[in-house]
């Protein structure tokens, strides 16, 4: 029996066909809509005199015709659908190419930030004072001449005043010289027993290798009933052996402050350069009873003691750093060490 789909079956074959050399022969993704046209196009589309073949058919014939004319679109639109993928890639290379990618070339490094020493110095401080039990204050940069001075018993006739070279601003107020106006910012804010350390920027017109005019302190302030000065020797030696290991050699030296009485410094061996050498670290003392008058406290009834301790001297022994200069010039040599 005669197949009476013959006819269809070998036109679409043809039409085929000749789309997939077509399909092959595009080189510009530009040019496909057109040589797709010539199969789907409303006009002049080679599917077109197929379609109005099926009237001819047969009732029973024309399902099937119907099905072989609509897989045989589809797989002309995979063979263009391949052409446009082939064309996409092509394109890709070509730019690579264009671009000279050499992908055998090291990657460029991302350059990472560290923490700078005296933050890192800083933190540390911070975190051995907490397990000690200080809690944390914060306080102004800029001072008035009575927290930074008088209230601690530096009236303005004072010769200690000389002591610490200071930036004046307009308006009676300054750049802080010291932490110790936290003291009296403490003892103001809450009763005792006060526990607290205060981190913070300092100012003073100072600059040699070991000073600089923007340095660091941490102010440390303990007061209640029955603090005394073996109390002051113990916390600060148990600080310094924490941060330096149990060997390290402490020295407390007489001194003077006018807001303690009495008053000492302290120093620790210092072995960063080539021969060893006391290096002072902070200054404390037992908190003068003017200074507890100065807000109201009976100095017979609390007292205590208060250190200043200076960051900057601690980060320079800790890394070795002989100049306090490399501590704020910034240079990403010195500073990428860390
Ligand atoms: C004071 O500033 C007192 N307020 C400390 C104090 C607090 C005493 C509480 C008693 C009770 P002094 O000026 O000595 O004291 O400074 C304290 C520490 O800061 C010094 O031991 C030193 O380590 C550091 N220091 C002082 N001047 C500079 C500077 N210009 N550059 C870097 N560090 C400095």
């Amino acid at each position: 029996m005669s197949d009476p789909l013959q006819g269809l079956r070998e036109g679409l074959a043809a039409i085929q066909a000749r789309a997939a050399e077509i399909a092959a022969a595009v080189t510009r993704e530009a040019d496909l809509p057109e040589a797709r046209a010539e199969f789907f196009g409303r006009k002049k589309g080679a599917f077109n005199p197929i379609m109005s073949e099926l009237g001819k058919l047969s009732r029973e014939a024309r399902p099937e015709a119907g099905q072989l004319i609509n897989d045989s679109k589809l797989a002309v639109e995979a063979l263009f659908e391949a052409a446009k993928a082939r064309l996409e890639a092509e394109a890709l290379d070509a730019a690579i190419e264009a671009g000279r990618l050499d992908v055998t070339l090291p990657g460029r490094r991302v350059a990472r930030g560290a923490i700078h020493p005296i933050q890192r110095v800083m933190d540390e401080l911070i975190d051995l004072f907490g397990q000690m039990g200080f809690d944390l204050a914060e306080g102004p940069e800029v001072e008035t001449e009575a927290y930074n001075f008088d209230l601690l018993n530096m009236p303005a006739d004072h010769p200690a005043r000389d002591m610490q070279d200071t930036f004046y601003l307009s308006g009676g107020l300054l750049l802080r010289t010291q932490t110790s106006p936290m003291q009296i910012r403490a003892m103001e804010a809450q009763q005792p027993p006060i526990r607290i350390i205060a981190p913070g920027k300092v100012f003073r017109a100072d600059s040699d290798p070991t000073h600089s005019p923007t340095f660091h302190q941490i102010e440390g302030l303990w007061i209640d009933e029955d603090v005394t000065i073996v109390h002051l020797k113990a916390v600060l030696t148990d600080f310094l052996h924490r941060l330096f290991g149990p060997d390290k050699k402490v020295r407390f030296r007489p001194s003077f402050f006018p807001f303690t009485e009495p008053s000492v410094e302290v120093d620790i061996w210092d072995e960063s350069g080539a021969e060893g050498k006391w290096m002072e670290v902070l200054g404390a003392g037992m908190v003068h009873p003017q200074v507890l008058r100065n807000v109201g406290w009976d100095p017979n009834k609390v007292q205590g003691f208060a250190f200043g301790l200076g960051v900057d001297r601690l980060a320079m022994t800790r890394y070795g750093i002989t100049h306090i200069a490399h501590l704020f010039t910034n240079d990403q040599r010195f500073l990428s060490q860390f």
